[in-house]
């Protein structure tokens, strides 16, 4: 990587204007930190929207604040008010932020929206064609860029482009919802590397993305059309020495000692967020309300230092949640204050880092209790800042950082009960118990930094894009494709083994559906005109389907994987008699499995049961399989027959029988003088691996297979037949 160029809705910079006078002020924010630790040699741009609207500035205001973000390497992205009001304020604060925080009562679901939003991943996507340039990295930040890594994509295939989205991805149930969802998906897998903070919300993205498109994963892998993308979880973390230093300097240290000249020797509670109705801040001061009502003892000795940040003030539900909350914190201190005794310090406003961080130290506790949160790096700042090791963290059980905190005490944020509970167990717990909890995060939290989680996410998109490289080595290349032409001109015995499904025709619903077109049709007329030409369709299908499909062509078939052939003009032979008195039993299992998924279907064959489970519940299918699977394997030790997994299928068949026997049977028929061999599954595998080494060997499809080459899709392998049969 010669230069990252990081794409976010806001650059890491404020910009006002104060007397005709613009003021840049580093807003530098978790992940400008995370990145500076990448090293020198690697050159970072941003790009983004500089946190002005364009109708408030002059031209010439616009070159002044690129010439200056300039020297800042940021690059900004102007967009207009309307734009914001309906990309920023309405799709992804009205639609995204309330649906993926499991708040659909609050989404609003408007057309409008989600065209400004198109507009505006699109108008990103076109700034940053003009400053990127081969070998660049680009990495895409958060829920209000999710179409952009695919318009990227489209112009850039070749590029390293990952996502990273800071919110937790919802479960299918509640993505669902959306009425873009399959665009935003799609939107998401011109990615190569998607990143989530925690490994549930991996879980929920790829049920979302096979419900959706269809698209599987293995071991967080999918393919999406030509490439592998991989989804995985890397739980962003913080600038740990700069927290855990924080006391030294002289500043932090004159703040802690104005505060705890005017709170005395009361406990302090501290609460700090972004005013955002996800972080239960509401909730939280009930609870602390309750905590009063119920523990008169700690009347007068316990003070709540409620800070809340304003933030998405253009929105109603923000407006309406400051005014709930300063009714609230009125009522609050009516209640349980007295003279010289204010129960909760309020404060609405961004406090800067020194006051931030001898909030933190002075605090006895810190209750973070969200409804719902991505990550919640206050959380882990807190437990950073405590050198001496003493303080308790209580935390909600709905945050990401939850999973890496386990030593916190952890609630069930709508409890109040369990929050009434913890605030009293932390008040109370021995200090040696603090710092004994406080260590094991502390060590865990240095570890795993902020640069460490931009390091990672890095190095594995290059993994990544490795790994797609590697596979595309594999790929039938034009120079071994026009060896592959002048070789078929040349020879005068060519034989052509075609599975049909996945190779010739894609998969469909059922397995009636996949009947061939008049392309396909066509394409194997032409072929097998030829009387050069032999081709033989080898499929898993049954002998009626296949007579019925190919019958009027001049070509030869194998049918069930090899059980029976058919040569040109002559009638079915079987290969093998193979014994078939083990159906009936396997049979009933089989339908028993099929009832039981709705959905999923068994076909007989002659010499073969294939259970289908393609337009099964995806979830409900994979549990059933393996149940199957797992019965089958012990119904079946005894026979000479085998259980394989296929595309969506599970199938029951002597393990005599196999496409590499069939194979074998043409390849001794003559002396071939050109072999061409195309498939896409696991029972393709057996008939490349009896072709001699000169043969022409494709598997469809991007995995390591014993073919010689790989390719794409069903469209590339139809156009390499085509070529060749002059169409
Ligand atoms: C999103 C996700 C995820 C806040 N107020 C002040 C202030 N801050 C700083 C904190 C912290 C950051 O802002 C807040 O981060 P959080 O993680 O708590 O929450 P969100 O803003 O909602 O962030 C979240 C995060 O992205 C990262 O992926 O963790 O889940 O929602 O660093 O210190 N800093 C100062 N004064 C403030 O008043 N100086």
């Amino acid at each position: 990587m010669e230069r990252l160029l990081v794409i976010a809705n806001r650059l890491p910079f404020s910009i006002s204007k104060r007397a005709g006078e613009f003021r840049f002020r580093p807003a530098p924010g978790g992940l400008a930190m995370g990145l500076s630790s990448l090293p020198e040699s690697v050159k970072r741009l941003w790009i983004g929207w500089p946190g002005t609207t364009s109708e408030r500035l002059t031209a010439e205001d616009k070159s002044i604040i690129k010439e200056k973000l300039a020297s800042e390497n940021c690059i900004p992205i102007f967009l207009s008010k309307k734009q914001m009001e309906q990309y920023y304020l309405g799709f992804c604060n009205k639609m995204i932020w309330p649906l993926f925080h499991y708040f659909p009562e609050r989404t609003i679901f408007e057309d409008r929206f989600w065209k400004t939003y198109r507009q505006v991943n699109q108008t990103f996507c076109d700034e940053v064609m003009k400053i990127a340039r081969p070998g660049d990295c680009l990495w895409v930040h958060d829920y209000q860029l999710m179409l952009l890594p695919q318009l990227l994509r489209e112009k850039l295939p070749e590029s390293e482009i990952g996502f990273f989205l800071h919110i937790p991805w919802p479960s299918f149930e509640l993505f669902r919802l959306l009425p873009w969802r399959a665009e935003l998906l799609d939107g998401l897998v011109g990615a190569d590397l998607i990143g989530f903070h925690t490994y549930d919300y991996v879980r929920h993205f790829l049920s979302c993305l096979c419900r959706i498109t269809g698209l599987e994963h293995t071991l967080g892998k999918v393919t999406a059309g030509n490439r592998v993308v991989k989804v995985d979880a890397f739980p962003m973390g913080i600038k740990y020495e700069k927290y855990s230093k924080a006391i030294n300097e002289p500043v932090v240290k004159k703040e802690v000692e104005k505060i705890l000249q005017i709170v005395g020797n009361r406990k302090i509670i501290i609460s700090i967020d972004r005013l955002d109705y996800t972080k239960g801040i509401i909730q939280r001061l009930e609870a602390f309300d309750l905590f009063l009502s119920q523990n008169r003892e700690y009347k007068e000795k316990v003070t709540l230092i409620m800070v809340a940040v304003p933030t998405r003030t253009g929105v109603e539900d923000y407006k309406m949640l400051r005014e709930n909350l300063e009714q609230l914190v009125g009522r609050v201190n009516g209640e349980h204050g007295a003279i010289g005794y204010i129960p909760v310090w309020y404060l609405y406003r961004f406090v800067p880092f020194d006051k931030l961080t001898a909030l933190y130290n002075v605090a006895d506790v810190a209750l973070v209790t969200p409804l719902r949160d991505g990550m919640n790096l206050i959380a882990k700042e807190f437990v950073a800042t405590k050198t001496n090791g003493r303080g308790v963290l209580i935390l909600s059980e709905m945050t990401g950082a939850a999973r890496e905190l386990g030593e916190a005490l952890i609630v069930n944020a709508n409890n109040k009960a369990a929050i009434i509970q913890a605030i009293k167990e932390a008040l109370e717990m021995p200090v040696l118990e603090q710092i004994e909890r406080n260590r094991a995060m502390q060590k865990r939290l240095r570890r795993y930094d902020v640069s460490r989680w931009s390091n990672d996410f890095l190095n594995a998109l290059s993994d990544i894009k490795k790994t797609q490289q590697e596979l595309s080595v594999r790929k039938l290349s034009e120079s071994t494709r026009q060896n592959l032409i002048r070789d078929y001109t040349k020879s005068r015995k060519r034989l052509f083994l075609l599975d049909y499904d996945g190779t010739l025709v894609g998969f469909k619903g059922k397995p009636a559906q996949a009947r061939p077109d008049e392309e396909i049709m066509s394409l194997l007329q032409s072929l097998s005109r030829s009387s050069n030409n032999t081709v033989v369709i080898i499929s898993g299908r049954d002998k009626t389907t296949l007579v019925k499909w190919f019958g009027t062509l001049n070509v030869s078939l194998v049918a069930e994987h090899g059980a029976w052939i058919k040569q040109e003009d002559a009638d079915w032979q079987s290969l093998e008699a193979s014994t078939v008195n083990w159906k009936d039993a396997i049979r009933t299992i089989l339908e028993l499995y099929s009832d039981r998924t709705p959905g999923s279907s068994v076909e007989a064959k002659d010499f073969s049961l294939v259970w289908h489970y393609r337009r099964a519940d995806t979830e409900l299918a994979h549990v059933r399989e393996q149940e199957l699977r797992g019965a089958l394997l012990n119904l079946t030790e005894n026979l000479d027959v085998g259980v394989f997994e296929g595309n969506k299928i599970l199938e029951i068949r002597a393990l005599s029988i196999n496409k590499g026997r069939a194979a074998e049977f043409w390849l001794e028929k003559e002396n071939w003088d050109f072999l061409l061999a195309a498939g896409d599954d696991y029972t393709d595998e057996e008939m490349f691996a009896v072709l001699p080494d000169d043969a022409y060997s494709i598997k469809v499809g991007l995995s390591i297979s014993k073919a010689r080459y790989n390719m794409d899709t069903v469209n590339e392998i139809r156009l390499l037949l085509k070529e060749l049969a002059g169409d």
